[in-house]
């Protein structure tokens, strides 16, 4: 499937890894060749090529609605929400806008442009949804720059306030606010995307364990024992603060891989209350050079030549 046949985002279901990448390539092309050609935002947009595509393969996006913080990243999201024939308006009088915009598209919940309202904004559609008795999931996706801002925070005391609440935050975490992030929460999303993941530490043991001549590939169950019960000690220490204020923590997992995305994001669907996945991705991922220029290419005026080819992707 190319992306200009993608009208619907439920068209994603049942596509495999490899179609989805192909499809991920695609929206890389058309997002560098508009914004080269038209400006705009170009590194958040980048970032969240998989993320978008793993996210929306697990929702019913005719029900289930998601929600982007400020909006400058949510270009891939347009290109599957039937807007790529008229891209090239990006920006531009009477087209398509450079935010979400809900009077553009029945898949656009939210018109912001402000950083740190979408979980707030979730938590209100996620409340009216249980007091209509409706059910449809509620995503809201934020980046670690705005998760600083104040209404972010606020959201999150009221939405660890709400344990029968079913919300879904993802966590954007490229380390960047428009500017390298600063403060004491990325701080402490640094401290856990360095602590090494639990599920490693345990393969780990169990990979060494099986290498012992005395036991070979079967593991014995006092060792399974320990493994579980090491899991059970370090657990609490990754992502702790969002467990304390009453989400259920999951990650930091690798936001380009597909793969890693889809698993988790079923995963976290089944769980009641208030989740957050946290997801490490890279700011302009795919455009070499707007990955080691971040600051340069969080947005970008048109360029002269309006080509972008030559760097590889
Ligand atoms: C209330 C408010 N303050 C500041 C801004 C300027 N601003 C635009 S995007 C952004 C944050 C970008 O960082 P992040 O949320 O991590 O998204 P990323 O660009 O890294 O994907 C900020 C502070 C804004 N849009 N709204």
């Amino acid at each position: 499937m190319h992306l200009s046949e993608l009208t619907h985002p439920n068209q994603l279901h049942g596509l495999s890894i490899q179609q989805l990448k192909q499809i991920a390539l695609q929206i890389r092309e058309k997002h560098l060749e508009t914004v080269a050609t038209y400006g705009g935002h170009l590194g958040p947009g980048l970032g969240v090529v998989e993320l978008t595509l793993g996210l929306y393969q697990t929702l019913d996006l005719d029900r289930d609605k998601v929600i982007w913080d400020v909006g400058h990243q949510a270009y891939p999201h347009k290109l599957i929400t039937g807007r790529y024939n008229n891209f090239s308006t990006l920006r531009q009088k009477s087209g398509v806008a450079g935010y979400l915009k809900r009077c553009e598209s029945q898949f656009d919940h939210f018109g912001a442009g402000h950083a740190s309202t979408s979980i707030s904004a979730g938590l209100g559609m996620a409340l009216a949804r249980d007091l209509k008795g409706e059910k449809f999931k509620v995503v809201s996706v934020i980046g670690d720059g705005a998760l600083t801002g104040g209404m972010a925070l606020e959201a999150i005391n009221h939405a660890g306030h709400m344990p029968k609440t079913n919300l879904l935050v993802v966590l954007n975490d490229n380390e960047m606010s428009i500017s390298p992030n600063v403060g004491a929460i990325p701080r402490y999303l640094n401290k856990i995307r360095l602590s090494p993941p639990m599920q490693f530490l345990t393969d780990n043991l169990e990979e060494q364990v099986k290498n012992l001549p005395f036991v070979g590939g079967t593991l014995p169950p006092e060792i399974t024992r320990i493994k579980e019960g090491m899991k059970r000690l370090a657990v609490p220490k990754v992502g702790a603060v969002f467990e304390e204020l009453g989400f259920t923590y999951m990650g930091p997992i690798d936001g380009h891989n597909l793969e890693e995305l889809i698993a988790t994001f079923h995963l976290a669907h089944q769980h009641p209350g208030p989740v957050l996945v946290h997801v490490a991705t890279v700011k302009g991922k795919g455009y070499a050079i707007a990955e080691q220029d971040q600051v340069g290419y969080h947005a970008q005026s048109p360029l002269q030549s309006g080509n972008w080819q030559g760097h590889a992707l």
